[in-house]
């Protein structure tokens, strides 16, 4: 047995008694936040052989201040409807963490956003934000705000009420915030006009996902989508796999699922289904990502709407079933939770070889389970997904210079990163004694950094 993987059992014994006295203490502060609690249930299991380790983290407090945010917000957003009517929505902002530099993480919009998953968001984004190797710390906010059949002026209208109260608490320098589910191109540049409207200025650096035409990146929108593949490549490639010739299966038909597709289908795989929150199509000749774009890019309209285009496809009410389609690689990108225990047995009994997890906590631990009990490669959300936050990164760092790269120049970083941090965290898994389990890996990866940035800060 390699040296640096042995770990003696009182250490180990210790190290669990205090990461399980933390969480306690966290389900007792922080109750009904299920959410919450299942992030930090898995980056603290994954801790322990870190803790046994190193002693000084647990003398100095570095789980109970790390999951105690620096700051959470939340405030009243009104608005008013085309016809008049006033409504009221819940502002949230969470700022983690900045030990390693400025909170950043993107906002959602979506009627289930509360306390619970503003948290697990800004939790999880804290070790993600460390693994890309860039200074920004950790934060996330939204509102529950459903933009769903909403007018342009209406998401305008709400957007700017969303940045008057916000634009108090963020600043290039200060906590930088980016898209995530319901906020896309269209609202970036609606709460970009307000906050320069409420400065004066132009602060370019203070948001992300902005538009080419105003200090956006290039290759920010493909960047989760894209990144995801790349890890998953790598990954894959690690187990003499590849994507070309495999048959996929991605899950949610937004932002990070378009272009998850559309790198998967440049590398050569067979793309048979993605969702939405309502149904998902099954294409069994392979999805035309053409189609899929025109529908929700464009029309912002439903998936359903794929097989009037191609009616040799199915549409099926209801996206849980889209597990049930057999494939090499699953590449969930919608959601939270969005795989259980059900839906990963399904996935292996059907051969499933790879999962790539593109959105944030789609799989519940139990699912997570199943898949490293049953050998599957996994590629988990603060690895796999950290490409988006990565070229949020490198946006910023153009906005400074005030200049920009091509899309070619900031592509290859992106892959560079992915690669890096699929490496990195082999490498921790295994001197932790976790052999290819990037679970642990890539939380132990992300937290060290973190934890000895606020060590060498002191108590604060
Ligand atoms: P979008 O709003 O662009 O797309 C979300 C997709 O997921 C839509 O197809 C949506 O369907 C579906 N979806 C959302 N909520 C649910 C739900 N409760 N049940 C079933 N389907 C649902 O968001 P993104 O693509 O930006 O985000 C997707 C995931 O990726 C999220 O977990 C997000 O946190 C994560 N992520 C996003 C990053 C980014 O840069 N955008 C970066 C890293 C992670 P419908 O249209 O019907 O609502
Ligand atoms: O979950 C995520 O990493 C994001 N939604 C992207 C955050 C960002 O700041 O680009």
């Amino acid at each position: 047995m390699n040296m640096v993987t042995v770990l003696n059992q009182e250490d180990m014994q210790t190290a669990s008694d205090y990461v399980n006295n933390v969480y306690e203490k966290i389900l007792s502060r922080n109750p009904g936040e299920s959410e919450f609690h299942q992030a930090v249930k898995e980056i603290f299991d994954s801790l322990v052989p870190v803790f046994a380790r190193h002693p000084k983290y647990a003398e100095a407090g570095i789980l109970e201040r790390i999951a105690e945010p620096e700051r959470m917000i939340t405030f009243r957003v009104p608005w008013v409807d085309d016809l008049g009517k006033v409504h009221v929505n819940r502002g949230f902002r969470v700022q983690f963490n900045s030990a390693i530099g400025p909170y950043k993480g993107g906002l959602r919009f979506h009627p289930s956003v509360n306390t619970s998953i503003i948290k697990f968001l800004g939790f999880e984004q804290i070790l993600k934000n460390s693994l890309t190797g860039q200074p920004i710390g950790g934060g996330k906010g939204g509102a529950d705000f459903d933009p769903k059949g909403k007018s342009d002026h209406e998401i305008m209208r709400f957007c700017q009420s969303f940045m008057t109260e916000l634009a108090k608490h963020i600043g290039p320098d200060t906590d930088v915030p980016a898209g995530d589910i319901g906020v896309g191109g269209r609202e970036i540049g609606y709460l970009f006009g307000q906050y320069r409207k409420i400065r004066g200025g132009y602060e370019a650096g203070v948001l992300t996902g902005k538009g080419l035409g105003y200090g956006g990146s290039l290759a920010r929108t493909e960047a989760t989508g894209y990144g995801t593949v790349y890890f998953v490549e790598e990954m894959l490639q690690d187990h003499g796999h590849t994507f070309h010739g495999s048959t996929v299966v991605v899950s949610g038909s937004g932002n990070v699922s378009i272009y998850a597709i559309e790198k998967a289908l440049e590398l050569g795989a067979r793309v048979v289904a993605c969702s939405d929150s309502n149904g998902y199509i099954y294409d069994e000749n392979g999805i035309n990502l053409e189609t899929v774009k025109l529908i929700k890019e464009v029309q912002r309209a439903r998936i359903s709407d794929y097989i009037n285009y191609h009616p040799e496809a199915q549409y099926t009410e209801g996206w849980q079933g889209i597990w049930s389609i057999p494939c090499d690689i699953a590449l969930p990108c919608a959601t939270q939770n969005e795989i259980d225990e059900a839906a990963a047995n399904t996935l292996v009994l059907n051969g499933v070889k790879a999962i790539g997890e593109g959105a944030n906590m789609p799989s519940t631990l139990e699912a997570i389970k199943i898949f490293l009990n049953n050998k599957v490669m996994f590629a988990p959300a603060k690895a796999g997904n950290a490409g988006g936050v990565a070229v949020s990164a490198l946006e910023m760092a153009q906005n400074s210079m005030r200049y920009g790269w091509t899309f070619e120049e900031v592509d290859s970083k992106l892959n560079n990163i992915m690669v890096n941090i699929y490496r990195e965290s082999v490498k921790a898994a295994e001197e932790y004694g976790n052999p290819g389990n990037l679970v642990v890996g890539a939380n132990i990866a992300g937290f060290i950094k973190v934890a000895d940035a606020m060590l060498a800060q002191g108590i604060i």
